[in-house]
This record gives structure tokens, C-alpha cells and sequence, in this order.
């Protein structure tokens, strides 16, 4: 690497970490409650519902033999880390979506992950062709406290909007505060505006 490409990957570097956020190598683990184990997959499905003509519901062997895609990505959580370079293997929501017809009134979604936590987004945040359903992180299925089976991830917004084990998918007319943000964080969570808390 000459130094002009190295000045050049520093100063793209900082450009791609959000104000207040500090880089990790590592890969923390958080979240509430506790760690969903699944014994018996046939168990698990994933429930499309709410603002849509018709309810969906795929099973595990349905959702997995979805067609995946590979996505690169950097994940801000609130908490203060950022983790670039992130590999993901995993669905697309547009191709979960073709499976859904939504009602007009429909704007936002609710995610619904295991033991009744949730998180809310807007649906252009949701259908942003960034966001997809993770089932590998650095070639590996995610691990139980990283969210096995399915987990949403967001990238664009803070990293609690990318609900682990994954259950549900809501579409509502209006705007409902999910767990955190029934709990003092922001409705909406953009990292690089620092909307951290409700009132900022
Ligand atoms: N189901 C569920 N998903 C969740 C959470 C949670 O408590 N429950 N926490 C969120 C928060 S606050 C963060 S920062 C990320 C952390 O993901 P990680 O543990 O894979 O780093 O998961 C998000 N997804
Ligand atoms: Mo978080």
C-alpha cells in the first residue's frame, strides 16, 4: 500500500465511525433477558402478520432454504462501539417480502423476537436494501448469544434495532416504541445524528 491509498483508507476510516462511537475487534454480546436454546427446530417459525392482506409464516426449513445473499457491513450499538468489516450471510427482505402483500395503511414494522421483546423501525428502513434477515456472521452460523437461528440486522440505525432470534414481523399504521424505546431510547436511532435517547 503506497501512502496515498494509506492516507486515503485513515481519513475514509473516521468517516465511517459515528460521533461518540469507539472501534472493537471483538464481538460483544448484549441484550436483555435470556439466551434463547432450541432443541427442536420444527418449532420455530416466523410469523409475517398485522397490516397484511394475508398472514405469513415460514417455517425453519422454509426460511433456511430461502436463497441468501453475502453482505458486508459496519454495526453501531448505542453503548458506544462500532464494528466495521462485518460479513454476514443472509436473506434479503425483498425476497421474504414477495411473499407478503401489504395493506395500504401499513408504514411501520414491529419486530418480534423470542420471550416478547421488540423493536420498531419505520418500513423504508426496514425494505432498505441493506437490511436482511443474518444467519452468518464471519462464515459461521450465528452463535445462541449473537442470535441463532435469525436475526434481523439494520445497519444504517443503532445496532438494538437488529432484533436477535427473530419471530415475528408486525407492520402497523403507526409508530409503537418497542422495548428500548419504550424504556428511554430514541423511536428512531440514527447513529451518525447520535439519536441515542428519547430526547435527543
Ligand atoms: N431479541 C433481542 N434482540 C436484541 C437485543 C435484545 O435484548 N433482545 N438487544 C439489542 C441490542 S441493545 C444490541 S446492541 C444488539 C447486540 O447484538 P450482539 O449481542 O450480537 O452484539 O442486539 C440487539 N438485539
Ligand atoms: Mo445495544
Amino acid at each position: 500500500m503506497n501512502f496515498e491509498q494509506r492516507s486515503e483508507s485513515k481519513a475514509s476510516l473516521a468517516d465511517r465511525i459515528p460521533p461518540g462511537q469507539t472501534l472493537t475487534t471483538g464481538f460483544p454480546v448484549l441484550h436483555y433477558g435470556d439466551v434463547p436454546y432450541y432443541r427442536d427446530m420444527s418449532k420455530w417459525n416466523l410469523r409475517i402478520f398485522g397490516l397484511v392482506e394475508e398472514e405469513v409464516t415460514l417455517s425453519y426449513n422454509e426460511f433456511m432454504s430461502l436463497p441468501r445473499q453475502e453482505y458486508k457491513n459496519d454495526i453501531h450499538c448505542v453503548t458506544t462501539w462500532s464494528k466495521l468489516d462485518n460479513v454476514w450471510e443472509g436473506v434479503a427482505v425483498s425476497t421474504v417480502m414477495e411473499r407478503v402483500k401489504l395493506k395500504p395503511e401499513a408504514r411501520y414494522v414491529m419486530l418480534h423476537a423470542e420471550q416478547g421483546w421488540t423493536t420498531n423501525l419505520p418500513i423504508e428502513d426496514f425494505t432498505r436494501e441493506t437490511s436482511f434477515f443474518g444467519i452468518k456472521h464471519g462464515g459461521e452460523l450465528l452463535t445462541p448469544e449473537h442470535g441463532y437461528p435469525v436475526r434481523m440486522v439494520v445497519p444504517h440505525l443503532y445496532f438494538w434495532k437488529s432484533a436477535k432470534w427473530l419471530r415475528g414481523i408486525e407492520f402497523m399504521e403507526k409508530d409503537k416504541p418497542g422495548f428500548w424505546e419504550r424504556n428511554g431510547y430514541h423511536m428512531y436511532g440514527d447513529p451518525w445524528q447520535s439519536q441515542r435517547y428519547d430526547f435527543d
